[in-house]
């Protein structure tokens, strides 16, 4: 490596205060071949690849391997070189690159095409080694597809610069750093989960999940909530075959991370075990990494790979650095150019001539180029029908199908315990009743399903909803987790991302909150942004909204949806009694099943046990199981007193219930007939119903239990108001915009029966 220029020249050439560095690192490359003194002049040597190949001198890396890496190397180096050119004449739109951090092939090459990896965005020559594992395949054309956004980007259709493929299985990831650690790690401990409940993975049984991600990013809550978790799992001698390679370039935009602080940090946490390998050194850097892989995929438990890395030609294009480090600084990271290094073991070696070097250099730029020239010609997304395509999509008649599918009888038989004790033989029962046994309905009918969260297991939930699924399904489908609902979703994805049905229960909505990325950022965002060909399946419950009397406060009387209710492609559900939350739980196991879709189901934690609707005893708030064959349709509305149409109030939740007493009262006061409407599905609202009713009835009152900022009630209402019919009198009941207080005072912030009357009497007016 004698040719480093370890010294940095005084006075300093004037090209290297040139701002554009990536052609400071372009000519680097080339002069430093061309000036090589090491072994340059010798011809070819014995160490040309060749069928059996001899390793590097001091190494474990053969000359065919380092062959590959390097041409891996350079593959992505032009890349990021083409998309700084290009992007200034609009013919690239992306220019976070992969420069001093192309040893990350190493990592592709000594892991399978079938591990799923979950990659940091400087992962061009990682993509480049694993497209090798594949015939026909062609890492160039497809990056610059997706360079240039155009449709036919193999990746995303153009959606987003993203590394993935999906022959390759590689999971497109988002640009929000760290979060897709969970999800990696779920996949991880999804692969060994699946032997257990006899669920045929995709892939070998013995694939690890590889999860590569900067060294500032390690710092990430939602990174430390997988290395905690994947730690959290070891200890107990469960199997997480999970690598993490935390690609350290000492740097995270402009802000230096501590010196040796993830070796600090890393090397000695319990059951993460720590591997070091120098990436930037192809032939010395090789022994760490297979060493990490193999560790990985033998003892099947998480390890954690230390890659050195630099960082050359900035953050991304738009990062002068040379505006806020020193020219000195900059040439200094510039020598620790992993090419450089790669060029020098070439000549040294006498894999190559410098002539032969050279010529390879400049082969693979003209090959980007001419890759990126035609991804320009190629069509971009042009339609709007084409962006949201993958979004959320629906087959209405086959997921109606497979909702009423029943041919699962004699299972059902087997976990109820007989013809006598069918849910359906029995009598009418509240909702926490009715959920219960459609769980059970459902994983008989599922055998993919899994249910887990806090609590859920022995103890069957905190209202007990659970309860007895553990036993009748066992501890592989359902068991508790660790107390971390970003882990919880994390590990739903991971299940999702084998082939499973995951049904993640969070506690409390008010706790959704805590981890709401991993559903709005990464689980919905993954059908869009990998063209549809990823998918993963989610039916997530939630003990949600208020009106508990005597207990919990604002945290367990969260009245809050809007956190939710934006998502893209999420379906939202929301019942108000027993029956309804059964035909609703099949619809959306159904929409996950055939359409691949994340799905919220919100269940009041104060319907839970409510027997009664208008007096003590009455028991018209519990319901008959309804029939296997029975499902709701995604948006359908239920409809009380179809016939009136003196007054129409929507609603959901308590806020139907709630109505339906209130309505007594307003036919009293004022002798008209009131149709009450229960939503169900709040997103997406069933607009076209709605503006129906409006239409139908002359007065139209909106009961929303939720806050009055950014709640379902503005969607009603702008549904009434779109349909035309917001002309006539009508009123919004709401809950404040405020948190809930604890005790009788939560009354006070949260609409009740009396608001919903004095609002009509204001309709009278
Ligand atoms: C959650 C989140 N916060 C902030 C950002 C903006 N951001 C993008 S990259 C980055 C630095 C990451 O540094 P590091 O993890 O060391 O990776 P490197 O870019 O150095 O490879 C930041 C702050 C982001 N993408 N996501
Ligand atoms: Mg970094």
């Amino acid at each position: 490596m004698s040719a480093l220029p370890t010294q940095i020249p005084n006075p300093i050439p004037a090209r290297h205060k040139n701002v554009n560095r990536a052609e400071v690192c372009d000519q680097n490359f080339v002069e430093f071949v061309q000036n090589f003194e090491g072994a340059s002049g010798r011809e070819p040597s014995a160490l040309s690849p060749q069928p059996s190949s001899p390793v590097l001198p001091g190494s474990l890396c053969t000359v065919d391997d380092f062959v590959k890496l390097f041409d891996s190397q350079l593959t992505s180096r032009h890349l990021d070189l083409m998309a700084r050119v290009l992007r200034v004449k609009n013919k690239v739109f992306y220019t976070i690159g992969s420069s001093g951090h192309e040893g990350n092939a190493m990592v592709a090459r000594l892991t399978r095409h079938t591990d799923p990896a979950f990659l940091h965005y400087r992962s061009g020559a990682f993509m480049a080694e694993r497209f090798r594992k594949l015939p026909g395949m062609d890492p160039i054309v497809d990056s610059a597809l997706s360079f240039a956004a155009s449709k036919d980007d193999p990746a995303s259709g153009g959606r987003h610069k993203v590394w993935g493929s999906k022959p390759l299985w590689v999971l497109p990831q988002t640009s929000t750093i760290a979060s897709h650690l969970p999800k990696a790690l779920g996949t991880a401990v999804a692969i060994e989960q699946a032997k257990r409940i006899g669920h045929k993975l995709p892939i070998p049984d013995d694939s690890i999940a590889i999860c590569s991600f900067g060294d500032a990013s390690a710092n990430h809550a939602t990174a430390q909530t997988a290395f905690n978790t994947a730690q959290w799992t070891a200890y107990q001698q469960l199997p997480a075959p999970i690598l993490f390679v935390c690609e350290d370039n000492g740097i995270g935009i402009s802000v230096k991370t501590p010196r040796d602080w993830i070796g600090a940090s890393f090397s000695g946490r319990r059951d993460l075990d720590y591997f070091t390998a120098d990436g930037l050194d192809l032939a010395s850097g090789y022994e760490g990494v297979a060493r990490a892989v193999h560790h990985c995929r033998t003892t099947r438990r998480p390890t954690f790979l230390h890659l050195r890395t630099t960082r050359i030609m900035g953050h991304a294009g738009t990062d002068f650095e040379i505006e806020w480090r020193s020219v000195e600084e900059l040439m200094a990271v510039e020598a620790s150019d992993p090419l450089l290094r790669s060029a020098a073991i070439a000549l040294e070696a006498g894999v190559y001539t410098k002539e032969q070097l050279l010529a390879k250099y400049e082969h693979f730029r003209k090959q980007c180029f001419a890759a990126a020239e035609e991804a320009d010609r190629r069509p971009k997304l042009t339609e709007l029908a084409d962006v949201i395509a993958p979004l959320a999509p629906y087959h209405a008649d086959k997921v109606e199908a497979e909702a009423r599918r029943a041919d699962y009888a004699e299972k059902r038989l087997a976990v109820f315990g007989g013809e006598a004790k069918l849910p359906e033989r029995q009598p009418p029962r509240h909702l926490a009743i009715l959920i219960n046994n459609a769980l059970h309905d459902l994983m008989a009918k599922y055998p993919e399903t899994l249910l887990f969260g806090e609590d859920v297991a022995q103890k069957g939930g905190v209202y007990t909803v659970t309860k007895g699924l553990n036993k009748t399904f066992k501890g592989a489908r359902v068991f508790n987790t660790l107390l971390d609902e970003t882990m919880i979703l994390g590990l739903a994805q991971g299940f999702a991302n084998m082939g499973m049905l995951p049904l993640p229960e969070i506690q409390y909505l008010a706790y959704f909150h805590n981890a709401c990325d991993q559903i709005r950022g990464e689980a919905s965002s993954l059908q869009f942004f990998s063209n549809g060909q990823y998918r993963n399946p989610i039916v997530m419950r939630i003990a949600s909204l208020g009106y508990q009397r005597g207990f919990g406060g604002h945290f367990h009387n969260d009245n809050s949806i809007t956190a939710l209710r934006d998502i893209p492609g999420l379906v939202i559900g929301c019942p108000s009694r027993g029956d309804d939350a059964a035909m609703m739980l099949r619809t959306l196991l159904a929409l996950a099943k055939v359409d691949g879709r994340v799905c919220a189901f919100l269940e009041p934690i104060a319907l839970y046990m409510m027997k009664d609707l208008y007096a003590s005893g009455d028991g018209q708030w519990q319901f008959a199981y309804p029939a296997l064959d029975q499902a709701m349709t995604l948006g359908e509305e239920r409809v009380y007193a179809p016939e009136a149409t003196d007054l129409v109030i929507f609603s959901f939740g308590n806020g139907v219930p709630m109505s339906l007493r209130a309505a007594r009262d307003i036919e009293k006061a004022h002798g008209w007939k009131v149709r009450v409407i229960d939503l169900r599905w709040l997103l997406p609202l069933n607009d076209a119903a709605i503006a129906r009713h409006a239409r139908e009835c002359k007065r139209i009152l909106v009961v929303d239990e939720g806050r009055k900022s950014a709640g379902v009630g503005e969607g009603i209402i702008t549904a009434i108001v779109e349909s035309g019919s917001g002309a006539k009198p009508l009123r919004r009941v709401v809950g404040v915009d405020t948190f809930t207080p604890l005790a009788g005072a939560a009354f006070l912030v949260l609409p009740g029966e009396a608001d919903i009357v004095a609002a009509a009497a204001e309709l009278a007016k």
